[in-house]
């Protein structure tokens, strides 16, 4: 599959690719870029933070190294997709940048999943142990995620006297297996997983959650989570925000996949 890209005048340039690659399903690799490589900082080229999104969703963020002003990465595309699949693929410059320009721009590109079965991790997520908290929320015990969103998933989440509970499990963003992550114990083909459900907010529909576990062996002090939940239809409406951190106590397991009848 070839490249496919996009330049505009104003930064950031975003190149993108989809490939099969046998461990984790298809991947999308990505470079995104900004214009006068080679200058040196601070005459013009300028930097920010830049945020890579799939189909909407931030999948990675990072900054532009000198003296390429470019930073690379690869990221499983979104457990649903399946070959033949166009997915859009889009560096946002989310602050300002150093050189003074306002940030907001952004570049998109569009890429095609190869037309062909490509197996993706799969497994699923347990909370073992004694009750997981993260930053004075606590989840109950009974936390299951699938990656393949199939079989019952379980979240629900209870801090302040509030409590939300995901009644629909909607996307995996991401199920994967960072080399720089020991998972162990036990055996299991995934350590991140990073999905969006809907549910009930103080017993009300129409709240989202994004979530992101993060099994970093035992006793789960290195385990990480991230929770957001806001209204589906006034996202501004944010209930719940804790940002990516480790546990405060409790130990979340990846697991292989129960066998689906
Ligand atoms: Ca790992
Ligand atoms: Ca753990």
């Amino acid at each position: 599959m070839g490249w496919s890209a996009n330049a505009q005048a104003h930064h950031p340039n975003i190149a993108a690719e989809a490939v099969c690659e046998t461990e984790s399903g298809f991947v999308i690799n990505y470079i995104a870029t900004t214009w006068l490589p080679g200058v040196e900082p601070g005459n013009g080229a300028g930097n920010t933070r830049i945020d890579i999104l799939i189909d909407g969703v931030v999948v990675d963020s990072g900054s532009f190294d000198y003296p390429e002003y470019a930073f690379s990465g690869s990221v499983p595309a979104p457990s649903g997709a399946i070959g033949g699949d166009s997915l859009t693929v889009m560096a946002l410059a989310v602050d300002s940048w150093d050189n003074g320009s306002t940030g907001g721009q952004s570049a998109a590109t569009t890429v095609t999943l190869p037309d062909e079965e490509c197996a993706p991790v799969n497994g699923r997520f347990t909370g073992g142990g004694h009750q997981i908290r993260v930053d004075g929320v606590r989840v109950t015990r009974g936390l299951t995620i699938h990656c393949d969103l199939l079989l019952s998933n379980n979240l629900e989440i209870n801090w302040q006297g509030k409590k939300f509970h995901m009644t629909e499990h909607l996307i995996t963003a991401q199920c994967s297996d960072d080399p720089a992550i020991v998972q162990f114990p036990p055996d299991a083909p995934l350590d991140t997983l990073v999905g969006v459900g809907t549910g009930r907010y103080e017993n009300q529909d129409g709240y989202t959650i994004e979530f992101t576990l993060v099994d970093a062996g035992e006793p789960g002090t290195m385990d990480e989570m991230a929770i957001k939940v806001y209204e589906t239809a006034n996202p501004a409406n944010v209930v719940l925000d804790v940002p990516q951190q480790r546990l405060d106590g409790g130990n979340l397991q990846a697991h292989y996949d129960q066998p689906h009848k």
